[in-house]
């Protein structure tokens, strides 16, 4: 697809042709690890799978053209894609700064892996602009931005962040999982890179564990791509496949899963037993003006503050039937999970008592069942969670 469409046609068909053999409409799986050669060094587009296969490079254009850029990379997971990228661009001395929220495999990541290789990380509520412009020393390398952040759903200024960065040669990437390219575009908002956990909305279906990166830059995309075959990251034909697949029904569901949270956001935070809900689309987000700027929709995640601590929360989770209790979010399927006990447990107490991830946060991905379903399940669960307190 040459011309510009919108994204929900993109979705549909961008990087992806009718197969030229046999006139598929779906995209081949492409197993081989390996591609015949003409002669030496003499190939058709592939010569390892490594390095590039067909059904990885439909996905990666795809990729691209849905985040308004121009080179995609496709990882086995989101933190092989951010752990990829992380190397590709930094060297033992170079500082990074991050906002004081991420997801907890981030936060490892830069804490357990950059950190002993000599990348310090300082971290910082990236809504207070001053607060990060002071975290900026002169060996900054690099931004990474979680917007909205996980789990605390705080909302970042991209565009101003960007132009603070930029103003100063320092090179910003969005971890843009919780939005997805339907609801924020950061490249067009003057981030040098956007990041994926696929294994989320993009695939859809909690069938698959990937990770992406994209960018505009041909600099950027070099070394990246030089580093996605050198450290090997890379995930196989058939997740590629089903991303792909995922990729077609993205906005369908992410309008559902839009409408579905805005509702329950509401429902929440009217309920006698909720002490605090956390969601962009909410006028009570301390950033709801910013999200209401650069997002097209406050997305499907809410966290909420259940009241009666760890033993509420656990009647809560223990009584709800439609929400099942897992880790992830994104797919079609609504989950509810404790950020302090499960995806989160890598951050230390302490930290993670500063953010407000107390042990009666509770984090929900509102699915695309019914509305009145989900509302009525997390309806009984709040009396359990009210007799559990009493
Ligand atoms: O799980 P993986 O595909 O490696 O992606 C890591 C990752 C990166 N960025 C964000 C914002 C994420 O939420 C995640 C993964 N998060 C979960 C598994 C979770 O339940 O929050």
């Amino acid at each position: 697809m040459e011309r510009r469409a919108h994204l929900d046609t993109l979705a549909v068909h961008a990087g992806q042709e009718p197969d030229p053999v046999s006139g598929a409409v779906m995209q081949p799986i492409v197993l081989a690890s390996t591609f015949a050669q003409d002669g030496p060094g003499n190939h058709r587009g592939f010569d390892y799978s490594r390095s590039g296969n067909p059904t990885r490079q439909a996905l990666e254009k795809c990729l691209a053209a849905l985040e308004g850029g121009t080179h995609g990379l496709a990882f086995g997971s989101g933190c092989a894609a951010m752990t990829t990228l992380l190397h590709s661009l930094t060297r033992p001395g170079d500082h990074v700064v991050a906002g004081d929220d991420l997801y907890g495999g981030s936060f490892r990541i830069l804490d357990k892996v950059m950190k002993p290789y000599g990348v310090l990380t300082t971290q910082v509520d990236m809504s207070d602009l001053k607060a990060f412009e002071a975290a900026i020393r002169p060996e900054t390398r690099l931004v990474w931005l979680e917007t909205p952040t996980n789990p605390m759903l705080k909302v970042f200024d991209i565009e101003a962040i960007c132009a603070l960065a930029r103003a100063r040669g320092i090179l910003v990437a969005v971890d843009n999982t919780f939005a997805t390219p339907c609801l924020q575009q950061p490249l067009a908002l003057g981030a040098h890179m956007v990041m994926h956990s696929t294994t989320k909305y993009l695939n859809g279906h909690s069938d698959v564990v990937g990770g992406a990166i994209v960018t505009a830059d041909d600099g950027l995309a070099e070394a990246l791509r030089f580093h996605q075959n050198a450290m090997g990251a890379v995930p196989g034909p058939f997740d590629c496949y089903m991303v792909l697949r995922g990729l077609k029904t993205l906005h369908l569901r992410m309008e559902r899963h839009v409408r579905t949270a805005n509702a329950i956001a509401s429902w929440l935070e009217a309920h006698p037993q909720v002490e605090k809900v956390h969601y962009p689309g909410l006028a009570s987000h301390p950033q709801h003006a910013i999200a209401r700027r650069q997002m097209s929709g406050p997305g499907g995640m809410i966290s909420f503050v259940v009241k009666g601590g760890l033993p509420a929360a656990r009647a809560l989770l223990g009584t709800v039937e439609i929400f099942v209790c897992a880790e992830s979010l994104g797919g079609v399927e609504s989950l509810i999970e404790l950020p302090a006990v499960m995806t989160h447990g890598s951050i230390p107490a302490a930290q993670r008592q500063e953010l407000g991830i107390s042990d009666g946060l509770i984090r929900i991905s509102c699915g695309v069942e019914a509305e009145a379903d989900l509302r009525d399940d997390l309806a009984r669960a709040l009396d359990a969670a009210t007799r559990a307190t009493v």
